[in-house]
């Protein structure tokens, strides 16, 4: 948009005095960004306005992602950004004698989500809006995001995330648009006058859903889509019928507090009441929308594709058939015919304990209408398929089963399109987590690779490289990332890599005074950074990358005079709070820091840090400074990774297994551009199959790492003698369930390696450079407009070389 830094410093102390009635010196930095966040917001809602009647108008198909997380992150920068009104504004401040950054560091992150699930999530509403594609989210708004981790005495300790407390400058509220969701009760069939059955619902706990909706501003290119997300209340007519406080309580419950768990379905009912709520909400308000232009719903499926992000919103299924049939009178086979041509999934894990199942007993009592349709959907596909597949394959596969519901494959059998999110993940989908599916529907299978918003990584969190990019291609790269490859050809340009290594060094500092001021530990910048972000589980083994620490630190201690390359160890990670083991870990590790970082023989030859409360800004702040990405899961169970890409993106070098999207960043980059190593997802079935895996014989057999293994239980850590030896049984006693000893030897050699190979500057950085080349192709524009293509049929306006 075109706005004038005049215009826009009247409009900004305009928009002080009304809101806070006092002069701009005496705003606090809360003020002075809320106050900016409304500006914004003001500025763009014509766009968000004519985006909504140019769909209407163009009777446009929309897609409504579901998900039950998103992480946006802070929204002021890039909302900035992708408006282009960037330079205009941060002067104004700047004139104002105001401190931007202070305003930046005043907005909450949204803490929405877990990790890549929300974030992927939040990527795909800035790439659908940026490209021009009609893409809405659906999702929950709750009062408390994923807890703020703090560390005591080294211990993950969770307060809560408050983040509503100073409102919300994004959001509308629009109440008038609010519908109820009903649970509990009893459903009777009643005859109608024509002698058929309708059925009633009696009886019912009924919830009111209030939607809030943020505009997702699209880059450079007038369009604002919209994240609807839902929020319960009392329903309206909660005067004149008795509510008990714990009916308030609830209802209240349902949007209080993000499931902080995003590997390890408990199937507790408030979970289930969160799914069906915001599912619910969801698709009656997309049937109320499309019946205010469109006469007859015959046509539903062609102006609508729904998405189901994993299984948490597989109700939409079950959901839309009841308001089909229910509702507006449709036969059971026009509706299912309208539901499966509207709905897609994406799975997103292959981990067992990570696909949702629901006692029945629990879901009957909670959504007895829903699972009448359940079980009807259930005795439709016993009864078309059994005679073509055999009974053993769908007693196997489908929805009720064991006696559970089993959402993964409702989620399949009512969708046209089942995705996984790398190749590998959905090979394995293919041939072994949904193999007998995969058998009945062969055709519904695809692979949509993840990608991250290349904007948000690169534009908002590292301007210096930006610049520096910009200065050597131009701009183009903005709006078709995979452009950036034409940096390759500047390889061999020295002041250019020269220029890079001046870019890391100013991110990799910026990082040092955080960690300075945060954490009162210094750490020089001539050291490799070595950053492993992303949830505490033990399939991402941050414990391979413990036992490394733990080697290099016996290493100088064994010879404190011998030249070695500095290392920092940069850790983030939120462990679930009911994870007992993953909260061993970060103890462990925050141990190891307290004996590392305060060892005179160490020096600065050796620090770790692990630093608190990683999200979406500690990660704008992180990635930038990165040397090396450590992306170390155990082959196959890492269904894709995005924090490799954006890592990538922003010039580190991948130390990484053959797992996830691992495998296709290392072909794009070229596996001399990469640290690879370990067994990979073949060699890891193959000990499944063959059951002899022995982590103990490994063990046996290598003396170095038995040194490095004791140090759990020798005290030489001081003060986790529980937790030390917990890991340590894990890995031996309980055969190591992750392989992680399968891999030490061969992690280590590539460790080695990087000391070695960091120390020639010029060739390291043009590896680097290799790597922000070749990212382009997981840019989130590309991933969005291969689902606009293939599952869901929509229109997008932006070209895509
Ligand atoms: O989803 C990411 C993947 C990542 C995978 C993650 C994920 C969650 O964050 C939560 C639940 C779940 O089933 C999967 O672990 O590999 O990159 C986005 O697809």
């Amino acid at each position: 948009m075109e706005l004038k830094e005049a215009e826009f410093v009247r409009d900004y102390i305009n928009e002080i005095r009304a809101a806070y009635a006092v002069e701009l010196k005496d705003t606090s930095p809360m003020e002075q960004y809320m106050a900016l966040g409304h500006l914004i917001k003001r500025y763009n809602s014509e766009n968000w306005t004519d985006t909504s009647k140019s769909y209407r108008k163009n009777d446009v198909k929309q897609v409504y992602y579901f998900s039950i997380e998103f992480l946006p992150g802070r929204l002021l920068q890039s909302n900035m950004l992708n408006l282009g009104i960037t330079d205009v504004v941060k002067k104004g401040i700047r004139n104002l004698g105001l401190d931007f950054d202070k305003i930046v560091r005043a907005e909450p992150d949204p803490g929405l989500g877990n990790g890549g699930l929300g974030r992927l999530a939040a990527c795909y509403m800035d790439s659908m809006a940026s490209i021009g594609m009609a893409g809405n989210g659906n999702g929950i708004r709750y009062r408390y995001g994923l807890f703020k981790q703090v560390f005591m005495d080294g211990y993950q300790v969770e307060l809560p995330d408050d983040w509503l407390r100073n409102g919300n400058a994004w959001e509308v509220r629009r109440e008038n648009r609010a519908c109820l969701v009903k649970f509990g009760g009893h459903v009777w069939m009643q005859e109608q006058p024509d002698g058929s059955l309708k059925p009633v619902y009696d009886h019912t706990d009924d919830v009111l859903a209030v939607p809030y909706d943020t505009g997702i501003i699209g880059y450079h290119n007038v369009v604002t889509n919209t994240l609807r997300l839902w929020s319960a209340e009392l329903p309206p007519n909660a005067e004149e019928k008795y509510y008990s406080q714990s009916q308030r309580d609830n209802i209240d419950d349902i949007t209080k507090v993000l499931y902080p768990d995003d590997s390890n379905e408990e199937g507790r009912s408030l979970r289930l009441r969160q799914e069906y709520f915001f599912s619910s909400a969801g698709v009656q308000s997309i049937v109320r929308h499309y019946l205010s232009g469109h006469i007859s719903l015959k046509r539903f499926a062609q102006k609508v594709a729904i998405h189901i992000n994993d299984t948490h919103p597989t109700l939409v299924i079950p959901e839309l058939m009841r308001i089909l049939m229910d509702e507006h009178d449709c036969p059971w086979d026009l509706a299912w015919q309208i539901t499966t041509s509207t709905m897609s999934y994406t799975n997103h894990t292959i981990m067992q304990e990570a696909l949702e199942k629901w006692p029945i007993p629990m879901f009957q009592g909670l959504l007895p209408r829903i699972y009448q349709i359940v079980e009807e959907i259930n005795r439709r596909y016993r009864a078309a398929k059994i005679p073509v597949f055999g009974e053993d394959i769908v007693d196997r596969t489908a929805p009720l089963g064991d006696g559970q519901v089993r959402m993964a494959y409702l989620a399949v059998i009512g969708s046209h399109s089942v995705n996984g999110v790398a190749p590998l993940h959905t090979e394995l989908l293919e041939k072994d987590v949904l193999a007998d599916l995969y058998r009945i529907y062969p055709e519904k299978f695809n692979n949509k690779t993840n990608g991250i918003a290349e904007r948000r990584w690169l534009e908002v969190a590292n301007q210096p490289l930006t610049k520096l990019i910009d200065s050597k291609i131009g701009k183009e790269w903005h709006f078709n990332p995979k452009l950036l490859q034409e940096l390759s050809a500047f390889e061999g340009d020295t002041k250019f890599l020269n220029q890079l290594v001046d870019v890391k060094k100013e991110n990799k500092q910026r990082l040092a005074d955080y960690v300075q001021s945060e954490m009162g530990i210094t750490i020089r910048t001539d050291a490799i950074f070595d950053v492993q972000i992303k949830r505490l589980h033990a399939y991402k083994r941050q414990v391979l990358h413990m036992l490394e620490i733990i080697r290099e630190y016996l290493e100088i201690k064994h010879d404190p005079k011998a030249e070695v390359t500095p290392r920092v160890h940069i850790f983030g990670a939120k462990a679930a709070p009911s994870y007992h083991y993953a909260k061993s870990v970060i103890k462990v590790i925050n141990a190891l820091a307290d004996l590392v970082n305060n060892d005179p023989d160490i020096g600065d030859k050796l620090k770790v840090v692990f630093i608190p409360n990683y999200g979406v800004s500690l990660g704008e702040l992180i990635i930038p400074a990165a040397d090396i990405s450590e992306q170390i899961s155990t082959a196959s169970k890492e269904a894709s990774g995005t924090s490799n890409m954006k890592l990538m993106t922003n010039g580190a070098l991948s130390l990484a297994t053959l797992d996830g999207a691992n495998i296709d960043i290392i072909r794009a980059a070229g596996k001399q551009n990469e640290y690879t190593f370990g067994l990979t997802a073949s060699d890891v079935y193959g000990y499944y199959h063959r059951n002899d895996y022995r982590s103990k014989a490994i063990y046996d057999s290598n003396p170095e790492l038995q040194k490095v293994v004791n140090c759990l239980i020798t005290n030489m850590i001081p003060g986790i003698s529980t937790e030390g030896r917990e890991i340590y049984d894990s890995l031996l006693q309980y055969n190591d369930e992750y392989f992680v000893l399968a891999d030490y030897a061969d992690y280590v050699k590539q460790q080695k390696q990087i000391s070695q190979d960091f120390k020639d500057v010029e060739t390291w950085q043009k590896k680097s450079l290799a790597n922000i080349a070749a990212s382009g192709t997981f840019s989130a524009d590309y991933s969005v407009a291969r689902y606009a293509e293939d599952i869901w049929q929509v229109p997008y306006k932006r070209i895509l070389k």
